[in-house]
């Protein structure tokens, strides 16, 4: 088994690396300290964990977000353990949410639920998994809590999540006509590679493989977002997108968390 570790800057995600592997990797409160993916030996003969630098999203803005994306695409795992700031969640579930389009197995660790604690933030776990299909983990990274669990659960058999979002009329019918032109490449799923291609992914537009078509399916892209922007006419794809992820976000966050005092 082979489990690639993703999660925002800061969310605790070397603490969890290091208690699920038994490694002592540098953990300190700023961003940007892993830069190259790391990997360790999970506890218990489980397999390997692959530590990724943290991300905000997938369209790769930075050097670290490309690291992601060209995993995503070039390598070979099992099932993806994506740890969730739980005292963020509103920025935290956009990675999560392509990280579920990408259709692989996810299992959530929750973490900072300390944190959110301290800030009155109640966080009902089993909302947050029946809103996204898949097993949702409280943990404090920290101090090790709720860490074999996680690691119980790594030895259930995975299931790939079955999870969509609908982004309205004008991107559904743009995914479906990429998907349908796009070639099959590595056995990746296609909704994510169409979603992440509109989006604007450059490691996606980018892949080899694609490059015959790539001048037609930009030129399309273009007429999707000329498209939106009939109704707004400063829509962009990207924003739209981010703003239906958001909309998600927003209603999976009014069911799951309870602001008290
Ligand atoms: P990374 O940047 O995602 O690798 O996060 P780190 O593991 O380096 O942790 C960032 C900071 O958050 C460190 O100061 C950790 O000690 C702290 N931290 C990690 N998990 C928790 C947790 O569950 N609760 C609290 N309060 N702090 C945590
Ligand atoms: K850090
Ligand atoms: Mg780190």
């Amino acid at each position: 088994m082979q489990v690639a570790l993703f999660g925002n800057p800061n969310t605790g995600k070397t603490s969890l690396f290091n208690e699920l592997t038994g490694s002592y990797e540098y953990v300190g409160n700023w961003t940007g300290v892993t830069v190259e993916k790391k990997v360790g030996r999970l506890k218990k003969n489980l397999g390997l964990l692959i530590d990724l630098p943290g991300i905000y999203a997938l369209n790769p803005l930075s050097k670290d977000e490309a690291v992601a994306s060209n995993f995503l695409i070039e390598e070979e795992f099992t099932s993806i353990l994506n740890i969730v700031d739980a005292s963020q969640l509103a920025r935290n579930l956009h990675l999560t949410i392509q990280l579920m389009e990408y259709g692989k197995p996810v299992l959530i660790g929750l973490n900072m639920i300390d944190v959110a604690k301290s800030r009155g933030m109640k966080v009902d776990e089993k909302s947050l998994s029946k809103g996204l299909g898949v097993p949702v983990v409280p943990i404090i990274a920290r101090t090790g809590k709720g860490c074999g669990e996680i690691s119980e659960r790594m030895r259930e058999k995975p299931v790939a999540p079955d999870f969509r979002i609908d982004y309205g009329d004008v991107i559904e019918e743009a995914a479906t006509r990429i998907m349908g032109i796009l070639p099959d490449y590595k056995s990746l799923n296609k909704r994510w590679l169409a979603l992440q291609f509109l989006e604007g992914n450059e490691v996606i537009r980018s892949i080899s493989a694609f490059r015959p078509l790539k001048t037609e399916l930009l030129a399309y892209c273009t007429e999707v977002e000329n498209r939106l922007r009939e109704k707004n006419p400063h829509a962009s794809l990207k924003q739209e997108m981010f703003k239906k992820r958001q909309q998600f976000i927003d209603r999976l966050i009014g069911t799951a968390v309870e602001q008290t005092g």
